[in-house]
């Protein structure tokens, strides 16, 4: 386990080839049933390169009108978002390190030419709580900075299997994926890169 700073844990190829198309396969469910979106940024309705959705009993989601916020179903279909995989609950309460369980799983989908700014995930009422996120397909460049968005950044690529969690002092962390890299895994058949962020909402 490699820790990049002060509650920022990186951990290398954690998950095995089988567990992540065991993965893929469970995400495929997923969306089968809660289509990829489009999400919009508040206020301009400019809308993000990354498409998205949600497992769990919350569900992260964004528009132009409403913003960023969590709700309990899919804002398109309307319908409740997906269970959470009983994986994915396994990897929080092995690496969680809290009580309580995640209540949002926040799929990302990176087309190899999307990115995602340098932001902080602040909509979460338990910042006690870490996020843990996994990568899965094509690799990517992540840049991680400090409290402040002004604060220096550094950059390492996340590959198919790591996982990060940003927890503790570093919970509010800004960061953002710069760039994917194209054919650097054989994962997914169409290219790209899933991001899945667990995430406990409520206290
Ligand atoms: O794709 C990633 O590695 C990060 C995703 C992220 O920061 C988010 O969904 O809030
Ligand atoms: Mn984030």
């Amino acid at each position: 386990m490699a820790t990049v700073s002060n509650g920022i844990r990186h951990l290398p190829d954690y998950l095995d080839r089988p567990a992540q198309e065991r993965l893929v396969e469970a995400i495929r469910t997923i969306v089968t049933g809660a289509p990829l979106y489009v999400p919009e940024m508040p206020g301009t309705g400019k809308p993000m390169s990354v498409r998205m959705t949600n497992c769990g009993s919350l569900g992260w989601v964004t528009d132009k009108d409403r913003g960023y916020r969590y709700q309990s179903f899919h804002p398109a279909t309307g319908k409740p978002w997906p269970a959470m995989p009983q994986e994915l609950i396994d990897l929080w309460e092995r690496l969680a390190d809290y009580p309580k369980p995640p209540e949002a799983c926040l799929v990302n989908f990176y087309s190899d030419d999307a990115r995602m700014g340098l932001h902080q995930d602040r909509d979460e009422t338990d910042l006690a709580a870490p996020v843990l996120s996994i990568s899965l397909g094509n690799s990517c460049l992540f840049r991680v900075g400090g409290l402040n968005r002004k604060d220096p950044t550094r950059s390492f690529r996340l590959a198919s299997g790591d996982i990060v969690v940003l927890g503790g002092e570093r919970r509010l962390a800004f960061h953002g994926v710069d760039r994917i890299y194209p054919k650097t895994s054989t994962l997914l058949k169409n290219g790209g890169r899933i991001n899945l962020t667990l995430r406990r909402v409520n206290v």
